[in-house]
């Protein structure tokens, strides 16, 4: 049925802004509609929405998203580890940054195999993390400061020592074995030549059977049976769990691998190289979201972000055209991977950078809604892969980075520390890393194919996620305040003594500020959400400028992203009173040239 999606969460929502103006109006509306429906069971309802620029207003579009990833947040009792209440003791900070939505990477229990993307028990808290009442104060912290939390949901594959694996394993007729994929040998070897994204072949021999299991990432993380519907049942309760706790939505890991072809045949010639384009096409996929949304979602006002690893940009309405009732977004990676092919750093340019967002913006109509990020748990600091993260301008170019992220079109998120500008880690050797992604690369390329160590660590420097993975800076002491032991889990980037959250919150100028004050610009601006956007020189190699249109504002954005002056041609110039924030001191410019300094942003007002 054609109802609305459930406004119910809505008194939760008027958070002030614009939203709040029309939050009556809409609680008011999605009763009536509710009323009408039932009336009209069997006609075509009618659907009189208020639109803005042709979007229906949700609150997951106006929303800025921080993602925490709890390992390394904060340790809160010495043992080198963040947790939860680490967290909870820093969400006056988080709130500070001016973001209203919090994605939790998983704090489920895990033998951590990779960082808790390996999950033993759903409804069990990761010891090291603390316990469901660490959980749900932090929580209530959350909700006490108006903000939302959303989860992890990992249910592509499960941890090998998750109940339903042990038992699955256990015997071809156990009750359990259908909840994964098992498969005899084909000609003495795999099944088929399915590579997982941690090295080697997705499928791993098991001696108690004889039979293989898949594994798209690591030999720990067999993935689940889709197919059964008592797996897709499982992981439906599993959701109600948090969701009936009051978390507001969840984070899909790799969600388009979920449903596979079960005949699994080869890689098709070509595809090797990519295999996440054949791993997302399975042929059930959107039947099964259909259904976890009629059974799970719909019964409720969450968010949903899909990581759709291995979705092209054509298929992604099919995943989150609001009309089809899969999921809210999806995240695209064609914009955070432009700088890597399959872990190998390659370089880019900024015309084809802007192409990514105008193709985007041309793909998706007003039914289907984006997210912008361009970093996260999964790949390098943003400000040393987008901008600079050399003394002289890492502050300039990660609020350069600030300020595109917040006007781009789409849900923007944040990951942890990019708000400080924290960089890269100065990797020297394999033992600084901790990444299974890493450790499993090092011995298929250095140790079989003798590859050179210095390359692959010079590699590794510019691609690896255990960059975006070290420790939250807190202050200038040992361990950058993040832990009291006298090690933490990864070590801390020793640049913690200049970058670190104390100084920042301390200081006007600092990146963190700047954050906020374009979270709170970006409040006040409906533009920034919902208008037109509109590259204004696509193929200019050293400036992105772009234009967000609603009704009578129109905005324009003004990127210098190179280390040089650029005297930029703006076409109709720009008037006194037009300028609106910039990310360096106020220059008293008009006219139809603006002298832009190195990493300078800049917005007007028109
Ligand atoms: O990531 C899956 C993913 O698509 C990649 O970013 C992947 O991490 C990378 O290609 C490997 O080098 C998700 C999680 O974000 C990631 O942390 C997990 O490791 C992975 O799924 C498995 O759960
Ligand atoms: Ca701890």
């Amino acid at each position: 049925m054609a109802l609305d999606v459930p406004e119910r969460g809505l008194a939760r929502s008027q958070r002030g802004g614009y939203t709040s103006r029309m939050s009556y109006l809409r609680v008011a509306r999605s009763r009536l509609g509710i009323l009408l429906a039932l009336a009209l069971v069997g006609t075509t309802p009618s659907r009189s929405q208020t639109t803005t620029n042709g979007y229906q207003p949700k609150w997951w579009k106006e929303a800025v998203v921080y993602q925490v990833y709890p390992r390394s947040f904060k340790d809160s009792n010495g043992d080198g580890i963040g947790d939860l209440k680490g967290i909870t003791a820093e969400l006056d900070y988080i709130h500070g940054i001016g973001v209203n939505v919090i994605w939790l990477s998983p704090h489920y229990d895990s033998p951590n195999a990779d960082n808790g993307y390996d999950i033993r028990d759903y409804r069990k808290v990761m010891t090291e993390f603390g316990t469901m009442g660490d959980f749900d104060e932090l929580l209530r912290g959350v909700k006490q400061r108006h903000m939302r939390l959303v989860l992890d949901l990992v249910v592509n594959h499960t941890s090998d020592e998750h109940k339903w694996f042990v038992e699955s394993r256990k015997s071809k007729d156990n009750p359990y074995r259908d909840y994964y994929i098992w498969r005899p040998s084909k000609n003495g070897k795999e099944p088929n030549n399915w590579t997982s994204f941690f090295s080697g072949s997705a499928w791993k021999l098991d001696p108690a059977t004889g039979e293989y299991y898949l594994h798209l990432f690591a030999e720990k993380q067999p993935d689940l049976n889709w197919d059964n519907p008592k797996v897709r049942h499982e992981v439906y309760d599993l959701m109600k769990f948090w969701l009936d706790k009051g978390v507001d939505g969840f984070r899909m890991d790799v969600i388009p691998f979920v449903s596979k072809d079960q005949t699994f045949p080869d890689l098709p010639k070509g595809a090797e190289a990519h295999p996440e384009f054949i791993y997302a096409a399975g042929p059930h996929l959107h039947e099964y979201l259909q259904e976890m949304n009629r059974e799970v979602l719909s019964k409720y006002d969450g968010m949903t972000v899909g990581e759709a690893f291995g979705t092209t940009l054509d298929k992604t309405p099919l995943l989150a055209d609001e009309r089809r009732q899969e999921l809210n977004m999806i995240f695209n990676f064609d914009a955070v991977r432009i700088n890597q092919d399959n872990g190998h750093y390659r370089s880019w340019t900024l015309p084809e950078f802007k192409a990514i967002y105008t193709r985007q913006d041309r793909a998706l109509d007003v039914h289907t809604w984006n997210t912008i990020f361009l970093s996260n748990h999964d790949n390098p600091r943003v400000v040393s892969a987008f901008g600079d993260d050399s003394a002289a301008y890492r502050v300039t170019s990660a609020k350069l980075l600030a300020t595109m992220l917040l006007t781009l079109k789409g849900t923007p998120f944040i990951y942890q520390g990019d708000e400080l500008g924290m960089t890269n880690y100065p990797f020297q050797g394999i033992e600084d890393f901790d990444d299974i992604a890493v450790k499993n690369a090092w011995k298929e390329y250095v140790v079989s194919q003798k590859v050179s160590a210095a390359d692959f660590i010079a590699n590794m420097r510019k691609t690896s996620r255990d960059n975006a993975r070290t420790p939250m800076q807190w202050e200038a002491s040992p361990n950058g305040g993040f832990t009291t032991a006298a090690k933490a889990w990864l070590a801390v980037n020793p640049n913690y003594r200049e970058i670190n959250a104390k100084q920042e919150v301390g200081d006007p100028n600092s990146i963190y500020r700047y954050f906020g004050q374009m979270n709170e610009l970006r409040r006040k601006t409906p533009a920034f959400v919902y208008g037109e956007y509109s590259d204004l020189d696509p193929q200019n190699p050293k400036v992105y400028a772009y234009t967000r249109k609603l009704g009578e504002e129109k905005y324009l954005i003004v990127l210098n992203c190179s280390g040089e002056a650029v005297a930029y041609s703006v076409p109709g110039g720009v008037k006194p009173g037009q300028w609106v924030i910039a990310n360096l001191a106020r220059t008293e410019e008009h006219g139809s040239v603006l002298n832009l300094r190195p990493w300078e942003a800049r917005i007007y007002k028109f």
